[in-house]
């Protein structure tokens, strides 16, 4: 049988793609496992600053896999402790951009709402469709997707099923930006590697307090992006971009 996802990395990026193609990449509790497990692993790898979670260009993931949870009970369901796992996704410091082509749906909705940036191909369609199954969002979708397009459009989706094509997405502020399907994951590589360029820590803590803003009230938000921005004068990459500013050079950052 084959790897439920596949990584490399190249160029400073760590690169994870979902690879169940015959049920369109339903987040299986073994694919689930091996993706933490490998997110977590390329976070503690100085050799990878950016990681990109992408799909197939005909699918990004249909969901969390229905025929691992069709039987369960509420105490298989408490055993399983699948939260533990994607909260645990929630942890990882180095910025995640997910390369969606295709179907995002439940789950898979719910794990792109995990990453940091959504770049998604023109054919990409999202979703939330577990009332059509009986049941509801069950890893953030129902505040992760309200926060990010709205109680209205959420309550749409969530309540009836209603997929949303990438155009809306974008005009919903749940994508970053749309791209030719063919485009779709060197769209995304070239974010990274962009991304991958500039100074670690100034990266890792502007994730941290842009992550903030939706769990804090606004005067501890800044209050925290004021202690973070303080914290950034202790690095080497600070004194390097202002002195490379200053002498007109560019500067070279060593991650420090
Ligand atoms: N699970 C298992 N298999 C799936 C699947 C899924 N989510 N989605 C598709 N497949 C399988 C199909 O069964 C089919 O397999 P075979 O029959 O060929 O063996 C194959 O993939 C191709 O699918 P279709 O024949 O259905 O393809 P179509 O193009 O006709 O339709 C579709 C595409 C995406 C509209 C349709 O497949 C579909 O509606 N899929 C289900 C979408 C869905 O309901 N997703 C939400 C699942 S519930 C939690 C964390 C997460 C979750 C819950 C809790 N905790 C932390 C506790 C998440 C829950 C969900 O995501």
């Amino acid at each position: 049988m084959s790897e439920p996802i596949l990584s490399e990395i190249t160029d400073g990026i760590g690169v994870i793609t979902l690879n169940r193609p015959n049920v369109l990449n339903a987040l299986s509790l073994d694919l689930m496992k091996q993706l933490v497990e490998t997110l977590e692993q390329f976070d503690e790898n100085d050799d990878i600053r950016v990681i990109v979670l992408a799909g197939s260009e005909k699918v990004w993931a249909a969901g969390a896999d229905i025929k691992d949870m069709a039987d369960a009970s509420v105490v298989s369901m408490h055993q399983r402790n699948q939260f533990a796992r994607w909260e645990r996704i929630k942890r990882i410091r180095k910025p995640i951009i997910a390369a969606v082509s295709g179907y995002a749906l439940g789950g898979g909705c719910e794990l792109a709402m995990h990453c940091d940036i959504i770049v998604a191909s023109e054919t990409a369609k999202f979703g939330q469709p577990e009332i059509n199954i009986g049941v509801i969002p069950g890893a953030g979708g129902t505040q992760r997707l309200t926060r990010a397009i709205g109680k209205y459009r959420a309550m749409e989706m969530v309540l009836n099923g209603r997929f949303i094509d990438a155009k809306e997405a974008e005009r919903f502020g749940l994508v970053s930006r749309v791209v030719p399907k063919e485009h779709y994951l060197s769209a995304a590589m070239a974010i990274a590697k962009q991304m991958a360029r500039r100074p670690t820590v100034a990266l890792q803590l502007g994730k941290e307090a842009i992550l903030k803003a939706s769990e804090l009230p606004l005067s501890e938000g800044l209050e925290y992006e004021r202690k973070l921005f303080y914290m950034l004068f202790a690095t080497e990459d600070q004194k390097e971009g202002m002195r490379a500013f200053i002498e007109k050079r560019k500067p070279v950052f060593e991650g420090k």
